[in-house]
């Protein structure tokens, strides 16, 4: 009859039955850490992909160009400037109030606000070397 190694409890049935819940409960724990698990894995990538974290590249290579130079974001979300080059830039949509001065090596943050629409942006320092692109609200 002895299918467990532990003989000893298991004369009792009282005490069998506590073990059976308590390793059951055990399990289920285990299963939930994993589902738990899953699940913030899943987040984070349907983050990246629609409209979480968005960080554009100023002067990559230092050339005077954003990378990327269309962004798309939703309402209410932040953009991350990176500047990546040797010389400030900025990020300036004109007339909508968002004018962000990045240092060499630095990061500025701004939340994006506007209405849904297309918005051309800018470098100030740098338009007439081409350093511009466009803004996406959704
Ligand atoms: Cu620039």
């Amino acid at each position: 009859m002895s299918e467990g190694s532990d003989g000893g409890l298991d004369i009792e049935g009282t005490k069998d039955m506590t073990r059976n819940r308590s390793s059951s409960v055990r399990w289920m724990v285990v299963v939930v850490a994993v589902f738990a698990l899953v699940a913030v894995a899943c987040s984070k990538q349907a983050g990246a992909k629609e409209g979480g974290a968005v960080t554009v590249q100023e002067g990559p290579g230092n050339a005077f160009s954003f990378s990327p130079s269309t962004v798309t974001v939703t309402k209410g979300r932040t953009i991350t400037l990176d500047n990546v080059s040797n010389v400030p830039h900025t990020f300036t949509v004109t007339g909508q109030g968002i004018d962000l001065e990045t240092q060499p090596g630095k990061t500025s943050t701004v939340t994006i606000n506007l209405p849904p629409g297309t918005y051309p942006f800018m470098c100030r320092f740098h338009v007439s070397l081409g350093m511009k692109g466009t803004l996406v609200v959704r």
